[in-house]
């Protein structure tokens, strides 16, 4: 196989010159491609395979222990201008990124075969997808991107219709940490990274191309790509109310994407469009659309149960990769959050001992393909997405943020989204738990200054005539002594019916300073376990530890100087009055 295009023949041409591969493979994205390269892993022990009887077609992958997480301190947005990539990125000048890169890519190949893998983000026959072509020396990275992407023929032959792409050159190097880089050139439409074989580091059409390149484009091009869940809310009568909601990373999207709501809810159902990425589209009807642009789930394994998500649960039995989990002595995986069976190894391969750590990696990954999703929506595949009635914002907070508020309108919608702080997470090394601003949920993945980016959102409200409302919710509360003030998992839906509710203009809520707060008894809380007192802390606000909060973001949006658009700067200030 090769391509009619000529763009793409000439870079993978230049890219075999000199990074020096023993041979050239074009992914047609078949079902014998797929076994063939996972027959090769096996044979080298890069995969291993599980129990064949209880985890049929799943396979266990252990990376270097020292590439287990994005590395958001050696990723890079390479604009010509630095306060194009802004304060919110690492910059590098292109020239200077190029050539420290291309020096490490010079002959790594060698002795490797170059893999060509073509994929569409997005359904392949939707105006919204866009394409890419990463060029791998991972056969692990091919197997990813087969599900996390529709790849191979049917994306190459849309590449060679429409003539543009996406370029990603991907070597997993010699995995050396000080060797690691993760370049992005948006204005060339281009990624290189090299040094790790990690998933946000390595499958480019997530994290890369779906979001940091992606980001910008869709700036040109009058779109959002964004770091959002997409979900259906089916209510008893069969209506569906669409919510994309955004959290930064392992806080609990997948979870939420797939709710399996309790006893008490019968007659409502959650569909899943996405669990991480949505492109959403001003549509001809004024609303705003959604689609998910990969194919498959990229999972936090570690806490994936029968009871925290049933779904993700039962979809990771079968055909799935696993990367960095534990394993039984009867070759089945094993993690932290697993009901039953017992480690002998850990993810480094080691005999498993609870004084050394946990069996699974806090990090450690899924990859299944959506459609394996016991809720997965059939809607993924609608080339003109879903239209969104509610934007969600979230993170992980103790304190402060209450359960569930509502934006006044949108520009205050873009205040709530631009001041998210949440504690940090094992996606990403550092330190985990600390509170950081992550605007959006998109601190590591907008591809330029969230200024611009900023002033970009206020501008839906001129593009819509149907705007979405625009929410904040936390689950993650906590009294002085640790305790979680509310359940979670499949009692999120409780929230989402108030918010759903709103859409729809029910009178459920109360105003506040903050935006608008659940009015008394609007949350169904029937068959929780729940204070009264606890409750009035859930939807009530603290004034005092407000007017700190609205103080930190007013300083926080102040630090991006005169790009901050007045919108934003006046928003806050009304909200910071209001406060009194
Ligand atoms: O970036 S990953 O795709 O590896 C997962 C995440 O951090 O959201
Ligand atoms: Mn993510």
């Amino acid at each position: 196989m090769s391509t009619k295009n000529k763009d793409l023949s000439d870079w993978v041409n230049e890219v075999a010159a000199h990074t020096r591969p023993e041979d050239i493979h074009w992914c047609d994205g078949s079902d014998e491609e797929f076994r063939d390269l996972v027959g090769e892993m096996l044979e080298n022990g890069s995969f291993r395979e599980l129990n064949r009887g209880s985890f049929p077609n799943c396979y266990l992958h252990l990376s270097d222990p020292t590439d287990v997480a994005r590395v958001e301190h050696l990723t890079f947005v390479c604009t010509s201008k630095e306060d194009d990539a802004g304060p919110n990125n690492h910059w590098m000048a292109p020239a200077d990124a190029h050539e420290k890169v291309d020096a490490l890519f010079d002959g790594c190949m060698q002795g490797r075969t170059l893999y060509v893998i073509p994929y569409c983000m997005g359904p392949i026959d939707s105006p919204l997808s866009r394409c890419g072509v990463e060029i791998t020396d991972s056969p692990y990275v091919v197997v990813n991107m087969r599900i996390m992407t529709r790849m191979g023929e049917a994306a190459l032959e849309r590449i060679e219709r429409e003539g543009t792409f996406v370029k990603g050159l991907h070597s997993t190097g010699d995995l050396d940490p000080e060797k690691r880089y993760i370049m992005h050139f948006p204005e060339e439409l281009a990624i290189k990274s090299i040094g790790s074989g990690y998933g946000g580091n390595a499958l480019l059409g997530k994290k890369c191309h779906a979001l940091r390149i992606a980001s910008y484009q869709a700036k040109t091009e009058g779109w959002l790509a964004e770091h959002m869940l997409i979900l259906g809310l089916e209510n008893p009568e069969g209506e569906t109310c669409y919510i994309a909601a955004a959290f930064p990373s392992a806080c609990g999207k997948t979870n939420l994407a797939m709710l399996i709501p309790p006893e008490s809810h019968k007659g409502w159902k959650i569909t899943t469009i996405g669990d991480d990425i949505a492109w959403l589209h001003p549509g001809e009807d004024g609303r705003l659309w959604a689609i998910n642009p990969e194919a498959g789930l990229f999972g936090v394994v570690p806490g994936t149960g029968p009871k925290t998500n049933p779904c993700a649960y039962e979809m990771i039995q079968h055909d799935t990769i696993f990367t960095n989990v534990g394993m039984t002595s009867d070759d089945e995986p094993w993690w932290e959050g697993r009901p039953d069976g017992e480690p002998v190894t850990n993810w480094k391969g080691e005999p498993y001992d609870p004084k050394t750590g946990p069996a699974a990696h806090p990090n450690s990954r899924f990859t299944a393909s959506a459609k394996q999703n016991p809720s997965y929506s059939p809607r993924a595949e609608d080339p003109r997405g879903v239209p969104i009635s509610a934007i969600v914002f979230g993170g992980r907070r103790r304190g402060t943020a209450p359960l569930v508020y509502e934006a006044r309108d949108w520009r205050h919608g873009v205040l709530v989204g631009a001041g998210m702080a949440s504690e940090t997470t094992a996606a990403a090394t550092g330190n985990v738990g600390v509170v950081r601003r992550d605007p959006m949920a998109m601190k590591p993945f907008c591809g330029y200054n969230y200024a611009d980016y900023w002033a970009h959102w206020l501008s839906f409200s001129d593009k819509l005539d149907k705007l979405p409302n625009i929410f904040h919710v936390n689950w993650f509360r906590q009294d002085e002594d640790g305790r979680f003030l509310w359940p979670g998992f499949g009692d999120n839906i409780r929230v989402l019916r108030w918010i759903s509710d709103r859409c729809k203009g029910v009178d459920n809520a109360v105003e506040s300073p903050i935006g608008r707060l659940p009015s008394k008894g609007s949350i169904d809380v029937e068959g929780l376990d729940i204070s009264d007192a606890d409750l009035a802390v859930l939807t009530g606000i603290e004034k005092n530890e407000w007017r700190e909060e609205i103080k930190a973001i007013g300083e926080y949006l102040e630090s991006f100087g005169d790009r901050l658009p007045d919108g934003l700067r006046d928003e806050c200030n009304r909200v910071s009055k209001a406060l009194g």
